[in-house]
């Protein structure tokens, strides 16, 4: 018996706004001016309150601080495709995700300060916590989608995580049983090409992130994640297949953190000056911007009014987190199980 290939696979990478802000017109999702614009401002509104974090970390006014400089429109094309039932399962670099779902800023500055009253979610809002501990939520998101599809309730759950998290263990878990019952789920992985100072040569073999999908039965597709259109693209065809009930979708953004790790960390110290350079060009903002401006739909006024309104909405969030009162201790219960346990209303009594 000769050998048969029994399977092939090939992963798509899609990319519609080039570097001088030029679309691939055919492939360019149907968005309004009116449109365009916001999500213009939701890449602002995310990079203003980016710059202002880190100073004030300085200042020592915030606690440690992840910044998401250049990934702003793998963060703002994702969060915008997205209904607003939908379920929001962010890690701990998605500023721009909390933003652009109209999360409250003070209490997004407030979490970053160390208060757990910056992790209470708007009843509105379909967002879980902040997951610090690595791919962790990966499973919460595919449970969450296990009942979605148990009710027949057309909301998607989206998962963001990092390239360092496709090696984890709840990664490859979640992922399998996301499989194996066509859940409704997206998963976005921004590969940000570092996960602290482990560079992506050392995080994988493969060639690609997006084709870790196919193994487990479902697609993967890799996106230019500094291409605002592109991500926004591949969200939204990702949620309608799960919405039809075609099952889970694996996004790679291929993008890059252009600042340090966190504000503990000093990225100079292993990576070269060079690799930072060549991403500089690449630059999400600008791309937008160069795009809007050929369309007539940028001008330095406008750009300048944009970033003027960004600022003023991010001095009255810092206002608001400075002024907030000191928590009442017995407030942390409220925040962890709907039903005290018994050792838990006991602490609260006593408190
Ligand atoms: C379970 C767990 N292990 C280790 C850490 C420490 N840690 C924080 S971020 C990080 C790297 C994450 O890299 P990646 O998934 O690429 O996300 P990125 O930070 O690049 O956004 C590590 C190891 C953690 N938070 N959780
Ligand atoms: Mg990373």
């Amino acid at each position: 018996m000769p050998e048969e290939v029994r399977a092939t696979f090939a992963v798509r990478h899609l990319s519609i706004l080039d570097e001088n802000g030029n679309v691939d017109e055919p492939l360019m999702p149907p968005l309004s001016d009116a449109e365009i614009r916001r999500m213009y401002e939701a890449m602002v509104l995310a990079r203003t309150f980016d710059d202002r974090a880190l100073a004030l970390q300085r200042e020592g006014r915030l606690g440690t601080y992840p910044p998401i400089r250049g990934q702003e429109a793998a963060q703002v094309g994702s969060a915008f495709a997205l209904a607003p039932s939908d379920w929001v399962f962010p890690s701990f670099r998605e500023t721009g995700v909390h933003l652009t779902l109209g999360y409250p800023i003070d209490r997004l500055f407030l979490y970053w300060a160390g208060d757990e009253r910056g992790q209470i979610t708007p009843d509105h809002l379909n967002i879980f916590p902040v997951c610090v501990s690595v791919g962790t939520h990966i499973p919460h998101a595919v449970g969450v989608a296990m009942a979605m599809k148990y009710r027949q309730d057309p909301a998607v759950a989206v998962a963001w995580f990092g390239d360092g998290a496709t090696s984890k263990g709840d990664f490859h878990e979640g992922f399998n049983m996301a499989g194996v019952f066509r859940l409704p789920v997206v998963f976005i992985c921004q590969n940000n090409q570092w996960a602290i100072s482990v560079p992506l040569q050392r995080q994988t073999a493969a060639t690609t992130l997006a084709q870790k999908a196919i193994a487990y039965g479902f697609e993967g597709v890799q996106v230019d994640g500094n291409d605002v259109f592109a991500v926004y693209k591949a969200t939204t065809d990702a949620l309608d297949r799960a919405r039809r009930g075609d099952g889970p979708t694996f996004i790679e953004c291929v993008t890059y953190r252009m600042a340090d790790h966190t504000t503990a960390d000093d990225a100079a110290r292993y990576r070269a000056p060079e690799e930072v350079d060549a991403w500089l060009k690449r630059d999400p903002l600008i791309r937008l911007e160069r795009f809007m401006d050929g369309k007539g739909l940028w001008s330095t006024a406008y750009g300048d009014e944009v970033t003027e309104r960004a600022v003023a909405a991010i001095d009255e969030a810092i206002r608001q987190m400075e002024a907030a009162p000191p928590p009442d201790p017995t407030e942390m219960f409220a925040q962890t199980l709907a039903t005290p346990s018994p050792r838990q209303a006991r602490q609260a009594q006593e408190l």
